[in-house]
C-alpha cells in the first residue's frame, strides 16, 4: 500500500518570509549573537577580539570571522561554552559523539521555548496536526531526541506515547494496542520495527501508522520505501545535531526535497573542508552553522562535520528556508580506499539497489599495509536465502559490482545469513573500524 502524502500546512509566518526579509532578520540577529557571545564567553571574548557586530555589513562577512570547532568546545568541558549564569539553566542535554568526552549543551528557558516550535514545525510541515498520537521510540535522557521530540508532538496538540527505544516486542505491542498515528525514531530502529511487524506476518494496511518522523543519522532513500513498505507510513527526516540545538535545526515538508532550515534561528554555510571556502551552489561541502538565538550555548560558525548541499531554489511547498540534502557522511566518517575518498552512505546505496540484499549491513574496515582495506557482510534477505552456491556466488558478485559502479572501488563483499547482523535501537553503528586494533591482531607489512 503506498504511503499516503499528507496536506502541505506551515506552522509560522518565518518559514515563508520572502529571502531579503530574511536575509534583513538574519544579520540583525547575528549582530547581537557576536556581540553577546564576546561579552559572555572567554572563548568568543578571544576567538572574536577585534570584532563587534555593527562591523558586519551584510551576512557574507561572517565568513572573516574564525570556525568552531567540537575541540574547541571539548577544551572548555564541561560548560566553558556556557553564556547564561548557572541559576538561569533550565536544562542540560549532551552529546557523547562516536569518539572522546561527552559535550554538554545547556538550554535557557527562551531556548527550550525556541526549541520546542522549531520541532513542531517540521513535525507541522510532515504532515502532524493536532489531535494525533505520535508514538516515541527515541532515547529519552541526554540525547536531544527523546524530550526534543516530545515538547514538540504537544506542542502541535498531539499527544505522545513516551516509549523510549528498546523492547521492540513492547514496541509493537504499543502499535498494536494504542494505535498511534505517528512514530519517531531513527531509521535504523524504524528500519528493525518494521522487520520485526513484517516477520509478525502484519500487513501494513492493518497498522494505524500514518506518519514517520525519522532523525539522528544518515539514511538513504532506499531504506525510507522499505520503511513505509512494511509500515505503509509516510515518512519524512529532519536533523539537527545538540551543540546547536538538537532536532529541529532542519526538516523536510510533504514534498520531500530536501530539509528547510529554520533561518530565523541558524545562519547555515556549506564550505569546502580542506579550504573552508563557500562551495558552489548546489555544491557538497561540510554544514557550519551559527546560532542566532541561542542564550544558554551559542555557536557562532560551528563546524557540524556533516556533508551535504544547500538548495535556496523556491519549493512547491512555499516555504522559503534554505533546503538541505541528505547528509551523505561525517567528513570524519570518509573512508580513504586506495586513495579514494568512500562515505559508508556511497556503500549503503549500491547494496539496497540489489533487491536480494537485505538493508542490514556491517562495514569493516583495516589496515593492513597501510592502505585501509573494506570488507562488507551483507545479509542475505529471508525470502533469498538460497542453498544453492552458485545463487550466492552470484549474488556476492553482483553486490561488489554494484559497489564498485557507485564507489569506483571493488570490495570484498561476505554473505551471512538473514538476521545474523546487530539490530539498532538507536542510531546504527554501520562502521566497525579494526584499524587501531593493537599489532599483531592485523597482518604485519610485507617488506
Ligand atoms: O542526533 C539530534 C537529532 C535527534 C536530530 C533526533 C534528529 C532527530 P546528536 O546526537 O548531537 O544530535 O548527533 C548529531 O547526528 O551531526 C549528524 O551527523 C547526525 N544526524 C542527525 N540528524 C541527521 C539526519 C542528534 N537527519 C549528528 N541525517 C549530526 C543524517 C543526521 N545525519
Amino acid at each position: 500500500m503506498p504511503a499516503q502524502k499528507p496536506e502541505n500546512r506551515v506552522l509560522d509566518a518565518e518559514e515563508s518570509f520572502p529571502r531579503e526579509r530574511m536575509a534583513a532578520l538574519q544579520l540583525e540577529r547575528l549582530r547581537k549573537m557576536i556581540d553577546y557571545a564576546k561579552a559572555r564567553t572567554p572563548f568568543y571574548e578571544k576567538a572574536l577580539a577585534g570584532v563587534s557586530g555593527g562591523d558586519l555589513k551584510s551576512l557574507d562577512d561572517i565568513r572573516r570571522l574564525p570556525v568552531t570547532t567540537k575541540a574547541d568546545l571539548r577544551d572548555a568541558y564541561p560548560l566553558g561554552f556556557m553564556a547564561i549564569p548557572r541559576h538561569e539553566i533550565a536544562r542540560i542535554h549532551g552529546s557523547s559523539g562516536t569518539t572522546g568526552k561527552m559535550t554538554f549543551v545547556p538550554y535557557s528557558k527562551n531556548d527550550l521555548r525556541n526549541w520546542t516550535r522549531l520541532v513542531a514545525r517540521f513535525l507541522c510541515a510532515g504532515g502532524l496536526g493536532p489531535g494525533q498520537l505520535v508514538q516515541i521510540s527515541f532515547g529519552y535522557g541526554l540525547f536531544t531526541g527523546g524530550f526534543g521530540l516530545h515538547y514538540g508532538v504537544e506542542e502541535m496538540g498531539s499527544a505522545v506515547v513516551p516509549a523510549a527505544s528498546g523492547n521492540t516486542e513492547r514496541q509493537l505491542a504499543i502499535i498494536r494496542d494504542l494505535r498511534p498515528d505517528g512514530l519517531v525514531c531513527t531509521p535504523s530502529y524504524a528500519l528493525a520495527l518494521g522487520e520485526a511487524i513484517r516477520a509478525h506476518g502484519v500487513k501494513p494496511g492493518d497498522l494505524s501508522l500514518k506518519l514517520g518522523f525519522f532523525g539522528g543519522e544518515p539514511w538513504t532513500d532506499e531504506i525510507r520505501r522499505r520503511i513505509e513498505e512494511d509500515t505503509g507510513l509516510f515518512a519524512t527526516d529532519n536533523y539537527g545535531l545538540s551543540e546547536v540545538i538538537g532536532p529541529g535545526a532542519s526538516g523536510e515538508c510533504v514534498e520531500r526535497r530536501g530539509m528547510h532550515f529554520s533561518e530565523d534561528h541558524f545562519l547555515v554555510e556549506c564550505l569546502d573542508p580542506d579550504t573552508l571556502s563557500p562551495v558552489d551552489e548546489g555544491g557538497r561541502g561540510e554544514l557550519v552553522i551559527t546560532t542566532l538565538t541561542k542564550e544558554g550555548m551559542p555557536v557562532i560558525r560551528y563546524r557540524t562535520r556533516d556533508i551535504a548541499s544547500l538548495n535556496r531554489a523556491p519549493c512547491p511547498c512555499g516555504r522559503t528556508g534554505v533546503r538541505m540534502s541528505r547528509v551523505t557522511g561525517r567528513s570524519d566518517d570518509m573512508l580513504v580506499i586506495r586513495g579514494v575518498n568512500v562515505y559508508p552512505t556511497q556503500i549503503e546505496e549500491a547494496l539496497l539497489r540489489v533487491r536480494e540484499a537485505a538493508p542490514h549491513y556491517l562495514i569493516e574496515v583495516t589496515r593492513p599495509f597501510a592502505m585501509d582495506e573494506v570488507k562488507v557482510k551483507v545479509e542475505v534477505a529471508p525470502e533469498m536465502f538460497s542453498a544453492s552456491m552458485s545463487d550466492m556466488v552470484k549474488l556476492q558478485e553482483r553486490l561488489a559490482a554494484a559497489i564498485s559502479s557507485v564507489t569506483g572501488i571493488r570490495m570484498t563483499v561476505e554473505l551471512v545469513a538473514p538476521h545474523t547482523l546487530e539490530r539498532f535501537q538507536g542510531k546504527a553503528k554501520r562502521v566497525s573500524d579494526l584499524r587501531a586494533a593493537p599489532a599483531g591482531k592485523q597482518a604485519a607489512r610485507p617488506q
